[in-house]
């Protein structure tokens, strides 16, 4: 087992539904990893699609581009033993209607074009890529508060 990062994102949609602080509650309570940087940004056209490039042949690229550059996003990077997995197990399944109770999108997705929250993938590569996409110059300090960090973050985004 080997200590990891991963990036984990409260989409635009749930930053206005103001999610974002529920979210963090949950990751906190249940990745058993640390937040080592958060903010809150509205990622750039440039930015997302370069986030999911992976995806720029699927028909809803095009929709997924302009969901995740409405607004402000939650960015985040946590970093543990095995973390990438668990998000991807905490997060719960892509479709809301899939995802097993207790899990993020259970509670705070809409639909599967407003799932709530972005998770790297478990892709060799793939959570590093993405670190170094949304927080190209973080020193990566471990927050000894994130939930309370979010408070701060997301109601200086409000004012
Ligand atoms: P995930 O976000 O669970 O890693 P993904 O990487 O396959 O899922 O897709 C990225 C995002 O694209 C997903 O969170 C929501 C959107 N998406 C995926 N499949 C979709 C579909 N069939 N219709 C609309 N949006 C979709
Ligand atoms: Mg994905």
């Amino acid at each position: 087992m080997t200590m990891q990062k991963t990036f984990l994102a409260v989409k635009p949609n749930a930053m206005k539904r103001a999610d974002a602080v529920g979210i963090v509650k949950i990751l906190n309570e249940k990745l058993g990893a640390q937040c080592v940087a958060m903010k809150v940004y509205t990622p750039s056209k440039a930015i997302a699609e370069k986030h999911y490039e992976a995806l720029s042949d699927k028909p809803f690229f095009g929709e997924l581009i302009e969901s995740f550059t409405a607004g402000p996003i939650l960015g985040m990077v946590w970093q543990g033993e095995n973390v990438v997995a668990k998000a991807r197990e905490v997060m719960g399944a892509t479709n809301p209607a899939d995802a097993a109770e207790g899990t993020i999108r259970k509670l705070f997705a809409k639909s599967i074009g407003d799932n709530a929250i972005h998770g790297s993938d478990t892709e060799p590569g793939s959570a590093q890529r993405e670190v170094e996409i949304h927080f190209p110059s973080a020193d990566f300090t471990p927050i000894a508060d994130p939930i309370s960090q979010a408070e701060k973050l997301t109601q200086a985004q409000a004012a």
